[in-house]
């Protein structure tokens, strides 16, 4: 990928010389260019700012510096990276930066980023840009910065990480933080117990030494589950949205929950067709398997008085990244025709992150009724399942 930068104080992103995306550029994975805005103001004193038209505090960036430093950037297009580049300009008042950012961006060829300073860059200058170029506004959040820089260091860092070789580890980009809407579990190293300076020993959790992989990764959901309602409670409320299920209450399903979602999930299948072996194994499934379930999928529950009603599983394919996996989608038999179903779905649908381009389902090829609400829902068959007796379903995220 080839990067320009342009920036009053080009040492800044000397820090991009570090570390992995350092070694990248250094492997030709990475073409960074830093350039100095002042090279392009030709008075004495390469004034770059002056005073805002109609009052107020501070000082505006000038607009001719800063379309000479881009026609020079524009200028040096070579055969790789197209006609022009997506032109990034860091602001407080920009588009937030996310991962989903990130993972668009790094498919461009080509990036610029144009770090302001002072109260920002003359209106124009978007203008003359946006003529050129597809221009975006991005914040890095809601907190005030001095300048663009730091906002690039950011921006390039989690941009970078994401190209082909430049994380070794291709399972590290997997695993990221906040799949399935939730936050990260909580690492340990050695030594088993650690004495700290003041002679307090601290033990690593006793799950994570036993060597029984089940139980560690329903440790790690539960913490993970235990530290987004802590920190982010707002990752555990996207239900809120779809007004069907508006009158339920929502929560995101633990260990504890999984005897009852056992019964849930019998009572859905009692008057299968086929006889229950024949496909996936839902109906089958006892607790423990319903346990295990959960720590691979976020499994979202919906009670009525306290009861459970309706489930349904989400999960970003572990081997597609950009599909979105929709699972066990379960109604009581005494609700099941009043559109609590459609609603689960579109609930499923809507938990999908910003970068999912194919939604995704499996179901049993005899579930005449599911099959006609995914039909209806913009679903096709692709094919047959990966278990005997089931169908896979999906459709583009976008109709
Ligand atoms: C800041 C580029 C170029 C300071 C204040 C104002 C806020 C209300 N997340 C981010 N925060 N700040 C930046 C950023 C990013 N990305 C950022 C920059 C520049 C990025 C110059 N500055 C400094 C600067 C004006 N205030 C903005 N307002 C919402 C708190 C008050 C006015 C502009 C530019």
């Amino acid at each position: 990928m080839r990067i320009d930068a342009v920036s009053i104080f080009p040492e800044y992103l000397d820090a991009l010389d570090i570390s992995l995306i350092g070694k990248a550029r250094r492997e030709g994975l990475i073409d960074l260019r830093v350039h100095d805005l002042r090279d392009f103001a030709h008075d004495r004193h390469r004034t770059v700012d002056d005073t805002p038209y109609g009052g107020g505090a501070g000082m505006v960036m000038k607009a001719q510096p800063w379309s000479e430093a881009l026609t020079h950037v524009l200028d040096s297009a070579d055969g790789t990276t197209g006609a022009a580049p997506v032109l990034i300009v860091p602001g407080p008042g920009g588009e937030r930066f996310s991962q989903s950012t990130a993972r668009e961006l790094a498919q461009a060829p080509w990036l610029a980023f144009a770090c302001g300073r002072y109260e920002g860059i003359d209106e124009r200058v978007y203008e003359w840009a946006a003529e050129r170029m597809e221009v975006r506004v991005v914040s890095l959040g809601d907190y005030v910065l001095n300048g663009g820089e730091v906002a690039v260091l950011a921006m390039v860092e989690a941009i970078g990480r994401l190209l082909p070789g430049v994380v070794g580890n291709a399972e590290s980009l997997v695993e990221e933080s906040h799949e399935g809407g939730l936050l990260e579990y909580p690492i340990y190293t050695k030594p088993a117990v650690w004495s700290d300076a003041d002679g307090i020993e601290r033990p690593v959790p006793q799950v994570l030494l036993g060597g029984n992989h089940g139980a560690v990764a329903q440790w790690r959901h539960e913490q993970r589950l235990a530290r987004t309602a802590a920190r982010r409670p707002d990752l555990l409320h996207v239900a809120a949205t779809t007004q069907e299920l508006a009158g339920l209450d929502h929560s995101v399903a633990t260990r504890a929950d999984a005897a009852e979602l056992t019964v849930l999930q019998k009572a859905c299948w009692i008057e299968m067709v086929t006889p229950a072996e024949l496909w996936w194994g839902a109906p089958a499934e006892d607790a423990a398997a319903v346990a295990e379930g959960l720590t691979h999928w976020t499994t979202h529950l919906f009670r009525s008085e306290g009861r459970l009603v309706g489930s349904v599983r989400v999960r970003r394919d572990p081997h597609r990244e950009t599909t979105w996996q929709i699972g066990r989608l379960m109604v009581v038999p005494d609700l099941q025709g009043r559109g609590l179903g459609r609603a689960l779905l579109a609930h499923a649908e809507a938990l999908a992150p910003a970068d999912i381009t194919t939604l995704w389902l499996n179901t049993g090829a005899d579930q005449a009724r599911l099959l006609r609400l995914y039909k209806k829902a913009g679903y096709a068959v692709v094919g047959p399942g990966e278990n005997a007796g089931t169908v896979d379903l999906s459709r583009p995220r976008r109709g």
